[in-house]
């Protein structure tokens, strides 16, 4: 069996509104084990570099003023067929459009404030979880 990584970011509103514990907790219940884990802070360098492929549509500066204005919980997690999975596991970009017992249907608040990340391919899985994490805080 193979097994995967994907990349996750509990965003600022996530933290901001108490939900680390019950975000982990449907994350951890779904079966993927944790690779990698910090709160973190980006700076606007930061974000405009992890969104960098957005950095031409309208809505790309009010996402990095979001991503930067407060902690986020940086994650690494494996799991067979992970990217994919995870993608379900959090529902639709617009939470209007998520479905049922998705994380952005519970938690998010609309499409600019989506509550979770989550990489998109295995090899962007790579570059973000390189983005956040040394190698040495990786397990
Ligand atoms: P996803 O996070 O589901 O991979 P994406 O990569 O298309 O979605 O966009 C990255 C983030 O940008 C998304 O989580 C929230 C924000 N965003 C996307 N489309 C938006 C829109 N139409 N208006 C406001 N923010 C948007
Ligand atoms: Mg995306």
């Amino acid at each position: 069996m193979r097994t995967d990584r994907t990349f996750t970011m509990l965003k600022p509103d996530s933290v901001e509104k108490g939900h680390i514990g019950a975000i982990l907790e449907k994350i951890t219940a779904a079966g993927f084990k944790i690779s990698a884990m910090k709160l973190t802070q980006m700076t606007t360098a930061d974000a405009k570099e992890f969104y960098a492929i957005h950095k031409e549509r309208p809505f790309f500066g009010e996402l990095v003023e979001y991503m930067t204005r407060g902690p986020i919980v940086a994650a690494i997690l494996e799991k067979e067929n992970a990217v994919e999975d995870f993608r379900t596991l959090i529902g639709a970009t617009n939470p209007a459009d998520a479905a049922e017992g998705t994380i952005r249907k519970l938690y998010a608040a609309s499409i600019g404030e989506n509550a979770v990340h989550g990489s998109d391919s295995d090899e962007n899985a790579a570059i973000e979880g390189a983005f956040h994490f040394a190698g040495r805080e990786i397990f």
